[in-house]
């Protein structure tokens, strides 16, 4: 009898002890992105035991940004300088050898009593940190100190996951845009592309054509006042974006969605008459005139952004030009890739620019995709849209391929019908819609080498502040993250649904303003 209860206390002993030191094991965790490979050692680390980062001179640039997020997360931490790991630090290194096709391949290893970080480039630690850091933040809030270890060897499928704000139908502020990049920045986003200028308002300070702002910025959708940035103010965009190892691409779409330039400049006009703003949401009613002022003046602009942005691509826009000649419209194309390339960018243009004469590497953002299907005019066959032609013309031209669809990656089409904010013309698109499909599936005629990655655009015609930003963007961005980063064979709906949960606490810490789709079984601070 007394062996009995000395056996039973000793159980009750050890499963108290389990309650407050053992955390789930590391594959379990329900990280978004979820990792391409997870070893579990099935040990625990005390994260809040971790006193200091480490690392040599060749990563105290990406120390330093670390360092300073960690400060957050964990609390104070001491930098030393040293090139092998010690106990209770995180310890990041360069490593030349390991094989990886990406640089922001990553291994991240987390024993019971240091973490260790290792990338080929900084991008690679980066995206490890990203990873730990994810871990510490979904760590059970009764267990706070304890994460599972092991080994996570881990590379993104596509170089490219991005998404696109649209800040010319409506204006958001420096503020706003920074506190998107955040928000982004936690799924492993590495491309924000920024749509400049559009019928409704010219967004970006151009110093050699200041109408453009003085005239073209003060409008938005709905008649409240507009705004630009300064080339100041871009600047701290690209820079606020670097540190979290984002890209900035800039937008300015021609020869259509140009009315904002048409008002500010007469000469744009082949009437020679200023155009009246405009704040309705309509597209496809505008156009430059095909002239050589408009090509000085498309250089001028051109030259400028390109100067201020370190990133390699310049996308030229291109949609919807249902006004401009097709003989004009191959005129703004040949001659606008010139000068992108002039100033040493990579074309990045919507689908339709396919039938332009292109440099042999521009990126053809495939987005025309409604779910219905159309038929093809030639031979009555149905087909998927007009985007698959225009894509696969552009293939042929040797383009590759940024994948947007609208019917399951346009972030301003609505969740379903109840939805207030956003259109709905591809469509619905709830967070099933949105995840639950395969690019080699739904595209098979495009061979995956030649797709550069995935970007989700989130137009602003219906949206015009952070909150309604963060309702269309949560929860289908970390799905769009998880396409771009994760092999399609490692994605199951069911598993995603479970994991997608436990981020809503993760949003509410932020005050992220998310749809509570049905679909999810959310947990939240509340249910704690
Ligand atoms: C189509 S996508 C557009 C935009 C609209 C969007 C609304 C594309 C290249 N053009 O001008 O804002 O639909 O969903």
């Amino acid at each position: 009898m007394k062996n009995k209860l000395f056996i039973l206390w000793i159980v009750f002993f050890c499963s108290c002890n389990q309650q407050t030191h053992v955390s789930p094991v590391l594959d379990n965790m329900a990280l978004i992105p979820y990792p391409n490979n997870i070893v579990s050692t099935n040990n625990s680390l005390k994260f809040s035991s971790i006193n200091s980062i480490v690392g040599d001179q060749a990563v105290s640039y990406v120390l330093k940004i670390i360092h300073n997020e960690a400060k957050q997360l964990i609390g104070k931490l001491d930098v030393n300088n040293r090139k092998s790991s010690t106990s209770s630090s995180i310890f990041i290194q360069i490593v030349n050898d390991f094989n990886a096709l990406s640089k922001e391949a990553y291994i991240l290893e987390i024993k019971n009593d240091r973490v260790i970080i290792k990338g080929n480039s900084y991008d690679g630690i980066y995206r490890g940190w990203q990873t730990f850091s994810q871990i510490i933040k979904l760590a059970d809030q009764r267990n706070s100190h304890y994460i599972p270890t092991g080994i996570i060897t881990d590379s993104p499928e596509f170089n490219y996951r991005g998404t696109m704000l649209d800040v010319s139908r409506h204006f958001f502020s420096l503020s706003e845009v920074k506190r998107h990049i955040d928000l982004i920045s936690e799924y492993k986003i590495n491309y924000l592309h920024l749509h400049l200028s559009d019928d409704q308002g010219w967004r970006i300070e151009i110093k050699s054509r200041p109408k453009l702002t003085l005239i073209g910025s003060k409008t938005e959708v709905g008649g409240t006042d507009g705004g630009f940035y300064s080339q100041k103010e871009y600047k701290e965009i690209v820079e606020y974006a670097s540190l979290k190892f984002i890209t900035i691409v800039p937008e300015i779409d021609i020869p259509g969605h140009t009315n904002s330039a048409l008002v500010s400049y007469s000469k744009l006009n082949c009437d020679g008459k200023l155009k009246k703003p405009y704040i309705g949401t309509n597209v496809g009613f505008s156009t430059l005139c095909n002239n050589e002022y408009t090509f000085e003046f498309l250089e001028d602009v051109i030259r400028e952004i390109s100067e201020l942005t370190p990133g390699p691509y310049f996308h030229i826009g291109g949609d919807e030009s249902h006004v401009t000649t097709r003989e004009d419209y191959l005129d703004f194309i040949s001659r606008t890739s010139q000068i992108v390339k002039k100033y040493g960018k990579t074309i990045i243009g919507w689908d339709d620019i396919n039938i332009g004469e292109i440099p042999k590497n521009t990126i053809l953002q495939l987005w025309n995709i409604t779910q219905q299907k159309d038929t093809n005019p030639n031979d009555g066959s149905e087909y998927q849209n007009k985007a698959m032609l225009n894509v696969i013309n552009g293939l042929n031209k040797g383009s590759k391929i940024l994948i947007s669809p609208a019917s399951l990656m346009y972030m301003d089409i609505k969740y379903d019908s109840l939805t207030k904010l956003g259109l709905n013309w591809a469509g619905y698109i709830d967070v099933k819609t949105g995840y639950d499909w395969k690019i080699e599936e739904v595209f098979p005629e495009i061979p995956k080498e030649k797709i550069i990655g995935v970007e989700a655009p989130l137009w602003s015609e219906t949206i015009s502040n952070s909150s309604e930003i963060d309702f269309m963007t949560f929860p289908r961005l970390p799905g769009y993250a998880e396409i771009g980063w994760t092999k399609s064979s490692l994605r199951d709906w069911n598993n995603y649904k479970t994991r997608l949960a436990k981020h809503s606490r993760l949003w509410e810490n932020n005050n992220v303003n998310y749809y509570k789709s049905h679909l999810i079984e959310w947990i939240n601070n509340n249910t704690k």
